[in-house]
């Protein structure tokens, strides 16, 4: 009988399980099941490639065992260094690809089991760690990732990452499964005074936006933090709770959530009301049933005062009201910017979030070679991106000319405004859950709707699309204007009618339909917004006041959207 998630983990002394026997194993390239389990939190995952699913069975061989790392990189902020030794790593360990996620962190894929311990000594060698990238604990911090705003932002950035560091698991588990550090007395039974022993019911995530911009979708985190500001300094956030994308088709008691945002906190007391949502979570959040597990649901059980209060009491704070912020929207700028000391911002298109060399561009080498001049740092966005921060003025004409020789921007000038605002999830071959392709699927997708744009003028109308391969919606595909989630191969829910600013969920407008009839859906809609909108009238704007589509039906968001929207 294969054991519950909440079994391993209380039993693994603190995330050891038997991974080292596991590892070292040679018959196979899978590990042991409940060591599946709790890789996780070191911040990989077992996966097989299910191109080869079929081959391999047929040559009855074990399937394709890989591994997938993911980085823990808060507000995705690397420096150039590490650029070259995560590309390295990338060529030499994995499929030579870099792929951005939507968290702001690298994933590797496509590691074998006897190489995961080199990789994971040469991410660490490269100063970043993988510690808590997945697993039941808090994930990848989300920080606004334009340096626009630079000193505020800059401000933002150091909370987040201390925030981050506040709420990393205590136990050496990791150091010495991957670093070879030497157990020592009480090895095992360390102290968790943040999780716990069984850690949390379910993974956590946190994200902090800083208004106008809302590229970390601040509401579909767990946790999240609106940076208030007055005259360019950082007065403190608003503290949102309770988002989260994750549903089951056909599951009612499962559904996409936006955060309540339920007041007003100063820096100083961020770790503390941090510390006291989580342990919440912790001791109220459902470890019975894993799809209800969700702080999302916690709230919803357990009713949103009740939840403050709780909050409140721990981190012995009384939240003060929240105070006023509004977001433009929640993509991403391209292009450069200057930011407020001088220095210059470029901010490149990838499909996906997918870096590799192709047969029409070379992308992952004009980056190393970028690398090997840039003298500020790179940061990844929350939509896949990557900006080239912190550019000194007179080496902006270096940049630009290789930028040009390796096509980095190609993708951003020819496309549609809808194309280069897109967010797909891996999905196929690697991601075990996936229903339908997403990332391989978005050129071909955004290609198909292009002459249908044209047809009605809309090829630099900022429409926001999304694509998921399956309703677990890790391209938060509830917040898109216009969304697929995947059903099965080659059929999708189309949902429509979110806001372009994170502040309203889409709702399902047809069910299971293939791209021929996603097209015919969307080709009248996209005829009369062409028509009919109003200055600066957002797509999923339109398409409710027009009454197309309504808000959705799930439990809670109907309150909460009037009261963001009010
Ligand atoms: Fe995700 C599971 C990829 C962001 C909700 N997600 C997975 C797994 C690990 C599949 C699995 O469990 O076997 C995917 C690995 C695919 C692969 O081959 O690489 C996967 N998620 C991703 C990434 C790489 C998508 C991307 O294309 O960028 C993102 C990595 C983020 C990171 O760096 O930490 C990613 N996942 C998200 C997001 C977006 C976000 O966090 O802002 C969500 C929705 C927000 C949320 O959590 O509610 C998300 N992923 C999920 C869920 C549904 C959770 C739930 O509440 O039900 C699962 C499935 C699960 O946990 O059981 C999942
Ligand atoms: Fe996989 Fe589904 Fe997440 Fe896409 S949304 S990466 S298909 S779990």
């Amino acid at each position: 009988m294969s054991h519950s998630v909440e079994d391993i983990k209380s039993e693994s002394r603190r995330l050891r399980g038997s991974l080292l026997e596991s590892l070292a194993d040679p018959v196979t390239g899978a590990l042991r099941e409940s060591d599946q389990t709790l890789i996780k939190y070191h911040g990989s995952y077992q996966q097989d490639d299910r191109d080869l699913r079929d081959e391999r069975r047929r040559q009855k061989l074990e399937p394709a065992y890989q591994f997938m790392i993911r980085t823990r990189t808060p507000g995705g902020v690397v420096t150039p260094e590490q650029w070259l030794k995560l590309d390295a790593i990338a060529t030499r360990y994995a499929n030579h690809s870099l792929r951005v996620t939507t968290r702001q962190a690298f994933q590797f894929h496509g590691v074998i089991k006897r190489e995961l311990k080199a990789t994971m000594q040469a991410i660490n060698a490269a100063l970043i760690d993988t510690l808590a990238a997945c697993g039941d604990v808090n994930r990848n911090v989300l920080v606004a990732a334009n340096p626009l705003l630079s000193k505020a932002h800059a401000q933002v950035q150091s909370w987040a990452a201390r925030l981050s560091e506040h709420l990393l698991p205590n136990t050496r588990a990791y150091y010495e499964i991957w670093l070879d550090e030497e157990r020592v007395a009480g090895s095992g039974e360390e102290e968790e005074p943040v999780y716990g022993a069984t850690y949390l019911p379910r993974k956590f995530k946190i994200g902090f936006a800083v208004p106008p911009l809302n590229d970390v979708d601040v509401f579909a985190n767990d946790l999240g933090f609106i940076a208030i500001l007055e005259d360019g300094e950082l007065v403190g956030f608003n503290l949102v709770i309770g988002g989260g994308m994750g549903a089951t088709h056909g599951d009612a008691a499962t559904y996409p959530r936006i955060g309540n945002v339920v007041g007003f906190l100063p820096p100083e007391k961020l770790l503390d009301v941090a510390t006291a949502v989580v342990t919440t979570q912790r001791d109220f959040g459902n470890r019975e049933l894993r799809k209800r597990a969700r702080f999302k649901y916690t709230i919803d059980d357990h009713g949103l005062e009740a939840i403050v209060g709780q909050i409140e009491a721990r981190s012995g704070h009384a939240l003060q009201p929240a105070r006023a912020w509004h977001f433009d929207h929640n993509g991403d700028r391209y292009g450069w910017v200057e930011g407020e000391d001088g220095r210059l911002h470029l901010t490149l298109h990838f499909f996906a979030g997918r870096i590799a060399d192709t047969a029409q561009a070379t992308h992952l080498t004009g980056l190393r070679e970028i690398a090997g001049i840039h003298r500020g740092e790179f940061r990844l966005t929350p939509n896949q991106n990557l900006v080239i921060a912190g550019v000194p003025a007179g080496e902006r004409e270096r940049i630009d000319a290789l930028v040009r020789a390796h096509g980095l921007d190609d993708g951003r000038r020819a496309g549609t405004a809808l194309a280069r605002a897109a967010v797909a999830c891996v999905a196929l071959p690697t991601c075990g859950l996936a229903m339908a392709e997403a990332e391989r699927y978005l050129p071909d997708f955004t290609a198909r709707l292009e002459p249908l744009l044209d047809r009605h003028g809309l090829r630099d109308a900022p429409i926001l699309l999304r694509i998921s391969g399956c309703p677990n919606g890790c391209s938060r595909p509830y917040l898109g204007e216009i969304a697929l989630v995947g059903k099965a191969p080659g059929r999708y829910n189309l949902m429509l009618g979110a806001d372009h600013r994170g502040q309203r969920l889409n709702t399902l407008y047809r069910e299971n339909i293939t791209e021929a009839e996603i097209l015919e859906a969307l080709d009248p809609l996209l005829a009369r917004y062409a028509r009919e909108r109003e200055a600066d009238e957002g797509f999923g704007d339109f398409l409710h006041r027009s009454g197309i589509v309504a808000l959705p039906p799930y439990p809670t968001h109907r309150q909460i959207a009037l009261e963001l929207h009010a």
